[in-house]
């Protein structure tokens, strides 16, 4: 093949190889820490490429001349494509790429004026579903795995003063190897769905910065520690204003962690209460809202600030009717007051990292979140490169959301088999979310143990709480069957039962076992929390989930594209009766004295 043939690209197909690396990875995310970030919502234009040509052609690298003065054909020009906003999902903006999956490109001028010498730039994307590869003026700059975590990537050497060209391809195929996998319960949304921005930052910045209760101190003492840009040496100065702490952190390669005795007071469901933090090198001001409480477990029971909590709950999924998986605020805070009418104190946000400002405004509201990554079924656990994955989207989410004191709950996987390949990889990521976070609770959605009837899933061992995803009454006719369950079962430690629930389709009545009536699935709530109430390791229940989501796995008339377990519908406005039922039964918790 030489470099003057020009159809060698159509004989290529190790084209791929020149963009895997460098990897853009947890190692390379910053946290905004509260400093400006220039949003990139407009004058994007997207080309959808199946064959990948923009690699195998390298779009990336053709320049902006009109066809006029081109000397060879081209199949891509800087101008094609189609205008769309940032965020979005594509499945939403045309009707023809609704069920669209594969590579697009996403082409913006980026015009670089810099404010201050020395200044850095990076680019932040929110999160794109799945992998993204990043080319600024015909550079490749990276790619990012992982559908729904954050990362950034430096702009600085290569941004020219003046216009530029920023180029994205986003590739939303489903794969064995990828986390999830191809075979999930849940629409396969493609884009950038969440904020992209450019961050400018001094020459040495804050990169993270986090602060909380010490575990084990008697919640008398706070821990607060900072990771530099650089490996420099010197001093970070940290204030809390109401709580008169006012200190240097030492900072030695880059880093540094110091502890100090305080009294704030707590953070919990009824008493929110959040604390600025502001951590200061040179000219940098990184700041945070944070909560501080404390969460353990204590045999069966799960002690918030010393005291049993019971989790009254329901799951969400990222899902709307028109903006597929773009998350407002506005959706968000329906989202808590949905929760709120409940009278639950608990969230588990399926099956991946939702966006960043929900675990801020349950902060804010008072609400405990259970947060996971899409290890989901049956991903391939044999594959090192899907462990790679995977441990590199959970540290994403940590380092993401380490600050939120709402969040106590951190889920490794969800429904998959009792295998020794899985144990292994999901052991590992057990031990890694401990040594990484120390102040939260590890979990996982868990399969019930058909051979012994029981819950006594291997991994239950090294989690702290068991996630239980049960369908008695639903999928399984029989309640019969939870009761022997939960007789047959000694866990030892806290389960939640993460996932229960029916289907109805609103305005659907019956009576008895009434598939996909609003009273049966009623009927199922009233029934199992009944059952579950009398378990006394079972500390937490969260509804299958709170509205109606487009699944393309349901396909029954009744169904029609969704899954319809939502106690409320789609539309995310009518409540479905066993809206009301569950509401009854959560007051009850509540309400009691001893939860
Ligand atoms: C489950 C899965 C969830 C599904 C749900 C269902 O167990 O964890 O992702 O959507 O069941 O509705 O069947």
């Amino acid at each position: 093949m030489t470099a003057d043939d020009p159809f060698a690209h159509l004989h290529d197909e190790a084209y791929g190889d020149a963009f895997r690396t460098p990897r853009l990875d947890v190692s390379g995310l910053i946290d905004p820490g509260g400093r400006p970030i220039e949003p990139l919502t407009g004058g994007w234009r997207l080309t959808l490429d199946p064959f990948e040509e923009g690699l195998r052609q390298r779009w990336f690298a053709y320049d902006d001349a009109p066809v006029e003065v081109w000397t060879t054909p081209r199949d891509w020009d800087p101008l094609g494509g189609e205008p769309v906003t940032v965020p979005s999902c594509w499945n939403m903006v045309r009707p023809e790429w609704r069920h669209y999956e594969g590579a697009v490109w996403y082409t913006r001028a980026l015009d670089h004026r810099p404010d201050t010498p020395g200044e850095r730039c990076f680019l932040r994307v929110g999160a794109a579903n799945y992998a993204t590869s990043v080319f600024l003026d015909g550079c490749f700059l990276g790619r990012h795995a992982g559908g729904s975590t954050p990362f950034c990537v430096e702009l600085t050497g290569a941004l020219r003063v003046g216009p530029n060209r920023l180029m994205l391809m986003v590739d939303n195929s489903r794969r064995a190897e990828r986390v999830p996998m191809h075979h999930v319960d849940w629409f396969n949304y493609g884009g950038l769905y969440r904020e992209v921005g450019l961050l400018r930052l001094p020459e040495v910045f804050v990169k993270r910065a986090g602060a909380a209760l010490v575990p084990g101190s008697g919640r008398t003492r706070l821990a607060f520690d900072v990771e530099l840009s650089d490996p420099v040496d010197g001093q970070v100065g940290v204030s809390v204003p109401c709580l008169e702490l006012d200190f240097m952190l030492p900072v030695a390669a880059g880093r540094g962690r110091i502890e100090v005795d305080a009294a704030p007071e707590l953070w919990a469901p009824d008493t929110p209460k959040l604390y600025d933090v502001l951590w200061t090198f040179g000219a940098d001001r990184f700041r945070e809202r944070i909560g501080f409480r404390e969460i353990r477990v204590d045999g069966e029971r799960i002690l918030l600030n010393g005291r049993p909590v019971w989790l009254a709950g329901a799951c969400v999924h990222e899902d709307d009717v028109h903006l597929g998986k773009v998350s407002t605020e506005t959706d968000v805070r329906r989202r808590f007051r949905h929760l709120k009418e409940l009278s639950a104190n608990f969230a588990r946000l399926a099956h991946y990292p939702h966006h960043e400002h929900v675990a801020r405004i349950a902060d804010e509201e008072g609400v405990l979140l259970w947060a996971e990554i899409p290890v989901y079924w049956a991903i391939d656990f044999a594959d090192p490169e899907t462990l790679a994955d995977a441990r590199n989207q959970l540290a994403e989410l940590i380092a993401r959301d380490r600050n939120r004191a709402s969040v106590v709950v951190w889920g490794v996987g969800n429904e998959n088999a009792d295998t020794d390949a899985r144990l292994a990889f999901m052991s590992a990521l057990v031990e890694g979310t401990r040594a990484a976070d120390p102040t939260r609770l590890v979990g996982a959605a868990c399969l019930i143990d058909r051979e012994h009837f029981a819950i006594a899933d291997r991994l239950a061992a090294v989690l702290d709480v068991v996630g239980l995803n049960e369908y008695f009454g639903w999928y399984e006719p029989d309640f019969d069957g939870l009761e022997r369950l939960l007789a047959n079962s000694t866990p030892g430690k806290p389960v939640i039962v993460s996932e229960t629930g029916a289907d109805a389709v609103v305005g659907r009545r019956g009576e008895g076992r009434a598939l996909f009536s609003e009273d049966w699935q009623a009927e199922v709530y009233r029934r199992q929390f009944a059952l579950l109430r009398k378990a006394s390791y079972v500390q937490g229940l969260c509804a299958w989930l709170l509205y109606d989501f487009r699944s393309e796995r349901r396909q029954a008339r009744l169904q029609a594209g969704y899954n319809r377990k939502g106690l409320i519908a789609a539309d995310k406005s009518t409540k479905k009766l066993a809206f009301a039922a569950l509401a009854d039964l959560y007051r009850t918790v509540a309400k009691s004295a001893d939860p």
